[in-house]
């Protein structure tokens, strides 16, 4: 982090210098988990195509995090901005009512 320096207004018409280290206040968005919860109806490649649909991840890491599900109850499939999670959020819930499966997906501050 490289601090900003200040010049303070008591040095006009005097001899003295006062440096003031300022820290930035720029603050990096808060980031969020997106998590696929397990259930005991969704079909394994439901959740799989969801995974490669929604979350560019390739086939076989999508069996991998779809198994880690099924077996513990819950995985992070990804972190994203506010914006993005909630979408991605709104699609695996969409897609999963159409196709009447009680998959669920959450989203969880980092
Ligand atoms: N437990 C489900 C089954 O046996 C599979 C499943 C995996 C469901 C992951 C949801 O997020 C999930 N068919």
């Amino acid at each position: 982090m490289i601090p900003y320096i200040t010049a303070s207004d008591d040095d006009a018409n005097s001899d003295t210098a006062t440096v003031i280290l300022t820290k930035p206040k720029t603050k990096r968005p808060p980031m969020y988990k997106v998590l696929l919860l397990n259930d005991d109806y969704t079909p394994m490649e439901f959740v799989v195509h969801v995974l490669e649909r929604f979350f560019a991840i390739n086939h076989q890491t999508a069996i991998g995090i779809m198994m880690t599900v099924h077996k513990k109850g819950a995985a992070v499939v990804g972190v994203f901005s506010h914006d993005i999670a909630e979408t991605k959020v709104a699609q695996v819930m969409d897609l999963a009512r159409k196709h009447e499966h009680p998959l669920q997906c959450t989203l969880e501050k980092e």
